[in-house]
This record gives C-alpha cells, sequence and structure tokens, in this order.
C-alpha cells in the first residue's frame, strides 16, 4: 500500500488516486509532482512495455501556455529550433537553452493555434523562465499553467488500445501530431509520442476532475490486449538512448554533447535565447560527447545518488550519468558523457562505490 501525504508544495496528477487504486508501489518527485515509478514488478512492466501496452500516469509532464499575439514570437525565442514550418496540430521536441547554451530543458512542443502554445516540460520552471523573458522582451503573451496532464499508452499494442476507444483515424497521426477531441464527454488532445522508443500515444486530460474516469476507460479498452498499469522505464530508455535532462545533463551540457544537434538550427535570428552561445560552441568545437557504456558483471548494480568517475590509465575523461540492468542485453548500461576525444570502443574503468569496474563505451542507442 503507497500512501501519500497531499500538500500544497508536490501535487499528485489527476491520475494519482487510480494509480494507488492499481497498486502503486514507488513514486518519485519531478515537476513538484508525484511521479509514479513502479507497480512493484520492475522487471514485468519492463516486458509489458516492450511486448505489449502500459499505461502510465505522466501528468507530471506539466504544460506551460503561451497564448496572445506574440505567442508564437516567444516559442520561438525560447526554441534553438526553426519553428516557422511547425503546423497547427503538429508537435516538435525542442531543446530549451540558457543564455550560455546550456539545455534547461527538454520540451514537446505543441501548437494548437497561431497564437496558442503548450510546451510539455521535462523537470525544471519554464514557466518562471518563459514569464521572465516574456517580460524582458516586452512580449504581448499570457503564460500559464492550463488544466491539462498527459497520461501516457506504449508498446507495440497501444496504438490497437487507443484505435479501440477513439476509432482508425488514430493510426494515421503522423509522429508527435496530435488532435483535439473528446473520449466520453472527457475533453483531450491526443498525440503520437511518448519517452519510450516502443511507439504509442498520449492523451492530454483537459479537465482534472475526470482523472480516473479517464484512466479507467483505457484500462477497460485494453483488457483484450491485457494492458496493465506502468511508468516510464529506465531500462527501455537507457536501450534506446532517450536523453533524461536533469540527470544525463548537468550546469554546463549543451545540446551537441548529448546527441541532440539535429535539434538546433544555428540560423534561427539573433534573438532566439542561447544562439549566439550555440554558434560559438559549435565553431570552437564541442568538448565533450554521450556515448553508451557497458560495464561488466552479471548482477545488477545500479547508479545511486552520484554520478560516477570514468577513467582511462587512471585519469578522468568524463562521468557515467546514469546505470541499469538491461533485460534483454544482460548487462549493466548506462549513458556516459566523456571528453571528445576518447571514441567509441575504448575500454574504461568506472570508479564504482564498490570499486572499479572495467566497461566498454559504444555508440548510442543500444538497441
Ligand atoms: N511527453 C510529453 N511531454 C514530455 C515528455 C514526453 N515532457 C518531458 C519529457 N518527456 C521531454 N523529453 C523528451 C525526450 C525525448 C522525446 C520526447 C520527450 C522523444 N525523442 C525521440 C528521440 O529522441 O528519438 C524523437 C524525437 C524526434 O524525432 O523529434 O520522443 O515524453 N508530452
Amino acid at each position: 500500500m503507497f500512501s501519500f501525504q497531499p500538500n500544497t508544495r508536490i501535487r499528485p496528477s489527476p491520475f494519482f488516486q487510480a494509480a494507488v487504486a492499481d497498486g502503486l508501489k514507488m513514486a518519485n518527485v519531478y515537476n513538484r509532482m508525484v511521479m509514479p515509478t513502479s507497480y512493484g514488478d520492475p522487471e514485468g512492466e519492463y516486458w509489458r512495455l516492450i511486448n505489449g501496452v502500459s499505461q502510465w500516469d505522466v501528468g507530471v509532464e506539466r504544460q506551460i501556455q503561451l497564448k496572445g499575439p506574440d505567442a508564437g514570437k516567444l516559442a520561438q525565442i525560447l526554441s534553438p529550433r526553426d519553428l516557422t514550418k511547425c503546423a497547427v496540430g503538429q508537435g516538435k521536441y525542442v531543446a530549451l537553452c540558457n543564455h550560455r547554451g546550456t539545455i534547461i530543458n527538454d520540451p514537446i512542443l505543441l501548437k494548437l493555434a497561431d497564437d496558442l502554445y503548450w510546451f510539455s516540460i521535462a523537470d525544471s520552471d519554464v514557466e518562471l523562465w518563459a514569464g521572465a523573458i516574456a517580460a524582458e522582451r516586452g512580449l504581448n503573451v499570457e503564460i500559464s499553467e492550463p488544466d491539462v496532464s498527459p497520461m501516457a499508452l506504449q508498446g507495440p499494442k497501444a496504438e490497437d488500445v487507443v484505435a479501440h476507444v477513439l476509432g482508425d483515424w488514430v493510426r494515421s497521426l503522423k509522429y508527435f501530431w496530435f488532435r483535439e477531441t473528446e473520449i466520453e464527454g472527457i475533453p483531450v488532445a491526443v498525440q503520437r509520442s511518448g519517452w519510450s522508443k516502443q511507439g504509442g500515444f498520449e492523451i492530454y486530460l483537459r479537465d482534472g476532475t475526470k482523472g480516473t474516469q479517464l484512466w479507467n476507460i483505457f484500462k477497460e479498452a485494453g483488457k483484450p490486449w491485457d494492458i496493465g498499469p506502468g511508468a516510464p522505464a529506465t531500462p527501455e530508455r537507457v536501450e534506446s538512448g532517450l536523453v533524461s535532462v536533469g540527470g544525463d545533463t548537468d550546469d554546463m551540457t549543451n545540446p551537441f554533447e548529448v546527441r541532440l544537434e539535429k535539434y538546433v538550427d544555428l540560423y534561427v535570428p539573433d534573438d532566439v535565447v542561447g544562439i549566439k552561445a550555440l554558434r560559438c560552441i559549435k565553431a570552437e568545437g564541442v568538448k565533450r560527447h554521450q556515448l553508451g557504456v557497458i560495464l561488466e558483471g552479471d548482477t545488477p548494480a545500479p547508479l545511486g545518488m552520484q554520478r560516477e568517475e570514468i577513467q582511462v590509465n587512471g585519469k578522468s575523461v568524463g562521468m557515467l550519468t546514469n546505470c541499469v540492468w538491461s533485460y534483454r542485453m544482460k548487462a549493466n548500461i548506462g549513458f556516459g558523457l566523456v571528453q571528445s576525444d576518447i571514441a567509441a570502443g575504448t575500454e574504461v574503468t568506472v570508479s564504482r562505490a564498490k570499486g572499479p569496474v572495467s566497461a566498454r563505451l559504444v555508440e548510442l542507442p543500444f538497441l
């Protein structure tokens, strides 16, 4: 039995009660909200994501809404990615950077109308950031957090479940595109997205009083496909090479270092926050890069609270930013953020709490 003392600082999502009813056993804090992480069977939850369909309370992916005549202008000022071709109904993955070119968040941007955008954010206070920049630039735009909470259906059978609830049109939704609709009168936006590489959808609930109802609609509809509750699965996202900003990045990490270069357009206008720094970083040469690390050993040995040093010939060359047991590779794997001159194929040593462990650097993704 999991219990949580609600308070005004750490908010549960509208799906929290349903998650608890479904046997939630572990949770974390993300965006100052409760993020469910496990229902007591991490390996079973992993294989359900790989082979079936998993239902996630990801209400911690808060939405920051930009509304008004300058909404599009502000979205572009905050995003070092060309948004001029972003259509209404389309989403884009963006690496928000500060003025030094350091990544501070990596949201999905949803364009709902020419004057209405949502940043679906990772774990940092984008509302404060967006509000400050809008005011400093004198923009005519209102920034708020709307009543919107994502729930994810992930896995190879997610499409069948979502099509069963909403109709076959969802099968032709392109990656990150979305449509606004209703499910039994509940207002939602439905997007092909989610923090796994197993395919799936996110249902953005637009009425926080209907969380349990929406959760149970999908729980019922998914029974023929053996749906079950789950959460963003660290083994899967590491195998798949998805970056966790704040976990795999530090206060110096730029997008080039963590394989996000394809989401940066250096030609965007000079008023885009961080773009001048990003051009300099690129011109001077990127000093670190992110590689996969495969550690020796045949028992799970996750990373604790600290990142661990990666060494070559006794010299530090970077850090291990996560480590998890891969059920498919049958090894402990993680991401290394290492000097650019240390290439894939290099044999390294990871300085771990219980002593040094041999490891090999490889290109990402692992799978
Ligand atoms: N869904 C929604 N909001 C979110 C997340 C999400 N906000 C926080 C967090 N996740 C943002 N981070 C990511 C990171 C990676 C991806 C999505 C959100 C992702 N990346 C693919 C990749 O890297 O291969 C594809 C990117 C692309 O091709 O454009 O999917 O999950 N609502």
